[in-house]
């Protein structure tokens, strides 16, 4: 059933029997049975059908989740009782099960204060929230299914991914207070019916520039919680600009020892030790999100380049740098040691990195020639494949030689570009990250006394209004790759204001990367945001009461 008709089937029967969606009144009087009591005599006694489950008035409806599901069929008369016994179980032993039903009892124990156990092996148990990854279909899948009955829960998927969506649209499901963080005494139900849901993009990122204002590990550890219930799935780490290098690299201490220790106006910056970065990558791994590392060059090198003397081509360090300004610096092509030190960072950073990609920046190497651009991607380049990552680029690397798995990101505001044109017509695969739709550091409104304007202003509903695959010329459906919302921090200084920046405008643009635009609207979209207020209070979520949501 499509979305649209099961929005209006499911207000249709609950208009039916209004009790249904009450606290106080239990949903025997569904359509089926109002008209059994109505036309036969009451039931013989001695065969007492099982209470209903009540579903408390809160409880979201099938249709609220964000991002939209492709299929949602709501039941009215079967919803699930979470009790002290519920019990998650992974029937099989697939370790992406287990991990996807580990995130799942973590995020339900808070709120329910229930044990929660997780069950694996052996056969189903009653009164479950059941696991199953399916032998059919590509374990690279993201797809899954829902089904929600009074006897029990299942979410089944061919692979990871797809478990984990599966736990994601359940946390919706649930009243807000499942988001409080400590236990609430309360009945928790989650509402009848089946989901079946797979995305229309299998890339949807956030970035976040720890270059520009560092960010320690609990504050990218809260934004990867933040982003995941969402099924944003990537996080890309801006870890390397001029103003600070955030990442410790064995064999290069002062890269952190010097280039570490600065930001925008001059804070005392920070890094993370290959531990922490591990303790990252983990800590996504475990919501079902894929950290992307981006080193960013041969520009936006300044940290690096105050760092060695041997890297620069006069050989001398330059200042460290505490401004906003872009395209002054470049690593230096012509030096053999150039090479020794980008394959040391590329090898230890590839190897600390379990997902697919690495990002090799390119970006605005405006101090860089046109052929030593060329020349230095010539050779760094296979450095990624030998590391056995594919490389993902800001837009301006498709001038380089991209090799066919090599992903170009699209990051400026016009809707054509040569090199990205190209790039897709040899079967590349683009990024969509348009800054006039997707930056978040831009402001929502223009009388914001905080955010970037350059790319223009972008409300909520300008990052929710645009298609992926039209945005830009010569890039349609099937060259996308996905989108992704970055956030520039040379504004943001503070966990709120990330926040702030990111919340709701990452809603729309997860949004955007998942559900099928036939099956979106504006209005039903803000409706469904601001049903997500509660969830974002009880998380701490400092987001933007923007006036364009009915909160
Ligand atoms: C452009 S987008 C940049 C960044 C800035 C950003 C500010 C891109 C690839 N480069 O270096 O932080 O604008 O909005």
């Amino acid at each position: 059933m499509s979305r649209r008709a099961a929005i209006f089937l499911s207000c249709l029967v609950v208009s039916l029997v209004v009790s249904g969606c009450t606290n106080d009144t239990p949903t025997q009087g569904t359509a089926s049975s109002v008209t059994a009591q109505a036309t036969s005599p009451p039931p013989p006694t001695t065969t007492v059908p099982p209470e209903p489950v009540r579903l408390p008035a809160d409880t979201p409806l099938l249709t609220d989740v964000i991002p939209a599901p492709t299929s949602v069929d709501s039941d009215t008369t079967e919803h699930f009782q979470l009790t002290e016994d519920t019990v998650i179980s992974v029937p099989g032993t697939e370790t992406g099960a287990t991990a996807a039903a580990g995130y799942l009892a973590d995020v339900l124990r808070q709120a329910t204060g229930f044990p929660m156990e997780v069950v694996t092996g052996g056969e189903p148990e009653a009164n479950s929230i059941q696991f199953i990854q399916r032998d059919s279909g590509s374990p690279t899948d993201q797809n899954y299914r829902l089904d929600i009955a009074r006897d029990g829960v299942t979410v089944s998927a061919a692979g990871r991914q797809g478990l984990f969506n599966g736990a994601h649209t359940l946390r919706q499901l649930l009243p807000a207070d499942i988001e409080s963080g400590r236990v609430v005494q309360r009945d928790w139900a989650l509402p009848g019916g089946t989901i079946e849901d797979e995305p229309r993009f299998r890339y949807r990122g956030a970035m976040l520039d720890v270059a520009r204002h560092f960010f320690g590990v609990g504050v990218v550890k809260r934004y990867i919680d933040r982003i995941a219930q969402y099924k944003i799935n990537y996080l890309h780490l801006h870890l390397t600009d001029d103003q600070g290098w955030r990442i410790q690299i064995d064999g290069w201490p002062k890269l952190t020892e010097v280039g570490g220790r600065n930001e925008v106006g001059g804070g005392e910056g920070g890094f993370y030790t290959q531990q922490e970065y591990r303790e990252i990558v983990a800590y996504a791994e475990s919501r079902g999100v894929t950290i992307v590392p981006e080193i960013d060059m041969p520009g936006h090198t300044n940290a690096a380049l105050t760092s060695y003397a041997k890297l620069n081509c006069d050989g001398t360090t330059p200042k460290p740098y505490t401004g906003t300004s872009v395209g002054f610096s470049s690593l230096c092509i012509g030096k053999d040691v150039t090479y020794d030190f980008v394959r040391d960072v590329i090898n230890q950073v590839a190897e600390l990195t379990p997902g697919p990609y690495l990002h090799v920046g390119g970006d605005e190497a405006q101090s860089t020639s046109d052929a030593d651009y060329r020349t230095f991607f010539g050779k760094v380049l296979p450095m990624v494949r030998e590391a056995g990552k594919q490389p993902i680029g800001w837009h301006e690397f498709a001038n380089a030689d991209v090799p066919a798995d090599g992903v170009i990101q699209y990051w400026r505001i016009e809707d054509k570009n040569q090199p990205t044109r190209r790039a897709a017509a040899t079967d590349h695969q683009v990024l969509m990250s348009p800054a006039d739709k997707t930056y978040l550091d831009m402001k929502y409104e223009q009388s914001n006394r905080w955010g970037n304007s350059w790319a223009g202003v972008i409300d909520v509903r300008t990052a929710y209004d645009w298609d992926p695959a039209t945005a830009l010329a010569g890039v349609g459906e099937d060259a996308v790759l996905g989108v992704e919302a970055p956030l520039w921090t040379e504004l943001v200084t503070t966990e709120s204001e990330i926040e702030r920046m990111a919340f709701p405008r990452l809603q729309a643009i997860a949004e955007v990367g998942w559900s099928s635009t036939a099956d979106t609207a504006w209005p039903d979209f803000s409706d469904r945001l601001a049903k997500q207020a509660q969830r974002m209070d009880n998380q701490g979520i400092a987001y933007h009461q923007t006036f364009e949501v009915p909160w």
